[in-house]
């Protein structure tokens, strides 16, 4: 077995926080759960520091959280090699890296961690070796999934731990929220910018029963403030239309989103990272998915809906495909509201089934560490 003990993640942050997300979640389950040495390189520390407040975005080397978190410069100047190497989301590993990886005598791991996506074809590419057209190095190729033929997702070991201690009340009074009338949907919304959302935000308003919702800061607020006819719209405002509550709240730490999730009733979530906290929290969820060219996305969506489906029959997923979809663009919003509505105790059922099905025995981490020992370089 090789010496996997120091690892290297390099980040490039294209937009949002999915890429940092992904690579802080990471890199702390590898340090803290595995006792790896871990050096995590983001080019731009700010969305990270957002993430989690202790990291100063000015600094060039810090250690937070059991990680040595360093800010990635171009020029990029030489630095000793770790074992394994991680390349998030084919970032580009500096030239000079390269080059030091090159000339090891022993040859690290050379990983490239893919997007998550449930299509059929993931498992075969799962894993696939490349290799660098002239230097004497391969890379290997390792796609997050949801079976156990593919590398899996990441959850922490003290995840239920901290679910069965989380406080709904405490939480809802920390928010400043009233507590819950009788028949309240409380939901969270996390989105992009989205051209339904004022018709979805006036069916709200319309609903028998009260919905109160909670957005965090992001890319959504413009819509929501135009809505409501303010020109502003940040941390701390509320905002009320009939039977429809808006509370803006602020971006809280990473691991802190987590029980957001967990007191909603319904979590709307986007992109990659908040969409699997949003299965483990085993509520009914909307995936709004990061739009790609050539509309990928919407092939990944409906490989995940395929794939939950076939897993969990049941008319109620009709309603959820429908209404993921118009949220995705594609269908009427309103009608698939109600619907969709009207099925979420039934999604609700699903739920814990679901998180179960995907929770494969071995995590994403495990999984990188496994591949990383006995791969050939
Ligand atoms: O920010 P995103 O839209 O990231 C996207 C996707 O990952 C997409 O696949 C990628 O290609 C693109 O970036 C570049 O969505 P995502 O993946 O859910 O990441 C959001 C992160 O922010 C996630 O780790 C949860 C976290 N978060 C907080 O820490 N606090 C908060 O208050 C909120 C709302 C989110």
């Amino acid at each position: 077995m090789k010496s996997t003990l120091r690892w290297d993640i390099f980040c490039a942050v294209v937009d949002n926080y999915g890429d940092i997300g992904v690579c802080w979640r990471l890199a702390r389950q590898l340090a803290n759960e595995h006792g790896l040495a871990v050096r995590l390189w983001v080019d731009d520390l700010r969305p990270l520091s957002r993430l989690c407040p202790a990291v100063d975005a000015s600094q060039a080397l810090q250690r937070i959280e059991g990680v040595e978190v360093r800010h990635w410069p171009s020029p990029f100047s030489a630095t000793d090699v770790a074992d394994v190497v991680i390349e998030a989301f084919a970032c580009a590993l500096p030239e000079t890296y390269l080059n030091a990886m090159a000339a090891r005598p022993h040859k690290p791991v050379w990983i490239n961690l893919e997007y998550l996506s449930a299509e059929p074809w993931v498992e075969g590419c799962h894993g696939m070796a490349s290799p660098h057209p002239h230097l004497p190095l391969t890379k290997h190729f390792f796609f997050p999934g949801f079976t156990p033929a593919t590398g899996g997702l990441m959850r922490e070991c003290d995840y239920d731990l901290r679910r069965a201690s989380f406080d709904q009340a405490a939480l809802r009074t920390r928010l400043g929220l009233p507590a819950a009338q009788d028949g309240e949907l409380t939901l969270s919304l996390f989105a992009y910018e989205n051209p339904a959302l004022p018709d979805l935000l006036n069916a709200w308003a319309k609903s028998s029963a009260p919905i109160r919702c909670l957005v965090p800061e992001g890319r959504s607020l413009a819509d929501v403030g135009k809505f409501f006819g303010s020109a502003e719209c940040c941390a701390g405002h509320q905002f009320e239309r009939d039977n429809l509550s808006v509370h803006v709240l602020p971006f809280v730490p990473q691991l802190d989103y987590d029980a957001l999730l967990w007191l909603c009733d319904l979590n709307f979530v986007r992109g990659e990272d908040s969409f699997v906290r949003a299965q483990w929290a085993e509520k009914p969820l909307v995936w709004h998915i990061y739009p790609q060219a050539d509309a990928a996305h919407q092939v990944k969506l409906d490989a995940w809906l395929s794939r939950y489906r076939a897993a969990l029959p049941s008319p109620a997923t009709d309603a959820m495909r429908n209404f993921w979809r118009a949220w995705n663009g594609d269908g009427e919003i309103v009608s698939a509201w109600y619907a969709f509505r009207s099925a979420l105790p039934w999604l609700q059922d699903l739920a814990s089934p679901w998180a179960q099905k995907i929770a494969t025995s071995d995590g994403l981490a495990e999984k990188l560490r496994q591949f990383s020992a006995h791969i050939d370089v």
